[in-house]
């Protein structure tokens, strides 16, 4: 086991995210709206993932979640946008694992931006893990309806064996996580906790992410 709590910065790490558990509830939306309405919440992460645009009206999303961001001083990850993510100055970037195919993660870390990786298994967690992001994701924890997955859920269980493995790594939780869930995975040791239905498809959204990070607290 690895105790990351105990490290000081390798040389070629990325920088940290926060300091552990600050990454808290960590939205996922498909537009800067999102950030407009939760943000003035408190939500201080959130991640612009947006798989239906490109070019300039892409360009123009970007650059209003990162000033509705800096507005409310929050850390604004970019999905898979990479070089725009370095070209607006965001918070960081979170890529997945086919993305490393073509992502130049070096140039990535010498813009000064955080690096989120997805994993989903051990040889993913290795292959991210070797890169020294600012967090790993690991999902998906439970079910989920809305990404296409081949992986059989973790399951908490799971999610806390996973974590122990690289014991005060920063680690993100994601898929099907509800509020009926959420007690249970704000009660690990992980760092944030990610979703995206059980707020963007919520008949109550703002409710809903103030119920989670009362939880996250608590
Ligand atoms: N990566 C792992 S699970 C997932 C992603 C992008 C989808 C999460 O969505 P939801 O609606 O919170 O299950
Ligand atoms: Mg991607």
């Amino acid at each position: 086991l690895i105790n990351y709590s105990m490290r000081e910065p390798e040389e070629g790490s990325f920088l940290p995210c926060t300091e552990k558990k600050e990454i808290g509830l960590y939205p996922v939306v498909d537009r800067a709206k999102w950030l407009e309405r939760l943000l003035p919440l408190g939500v201080s992460t959130i991640q612009l993932r947006i798989k239906d645009m490109s070019g300039e009206e892409l360009e123009q999303e970007i650059i209003e979640a990162q000033r509705v961001a800096r507005e409310y001083n929050a850390r604004l990850f970019i999905n898979d946008y990479w070089e725009l993510a370095i070209k607006h100055g965001v918070y960081g970037v979170h890529l997945g694992q086919e993305d490393l195919v073509d992502a130049d993660v070096e140039a990535i870390r010498q813009a000064g931006l955080r690096l989120g990786l997805s994993t989903h298994c051990y040889y993913e967690v290795a292959r991210a893990h070797a890169i020294k992001p600012s967090y790993l994701a690991c999902g998906p924890v439970y079910h989920t309806d809305s990404k296409d997955m081949p992986w059989i859920p973790h399951g908490i269980d799971n999610l806390k064996k996973w974590m122990q493995l690289l014991e005060g790594y920063p680690w993100v939780a994601i898929g099907g996580i509800n509020l009926e869930r959420f007690r249970e995975v704000a009660n690990t040791e992980v760092s944030g906790i990610a979703m995206i239905s059980a707020i963007t498809q919520a008949e109550d959204p703002e409710a809903v992410a103030k119920s989670m990070m009362e939880m996250m607290t608590a």
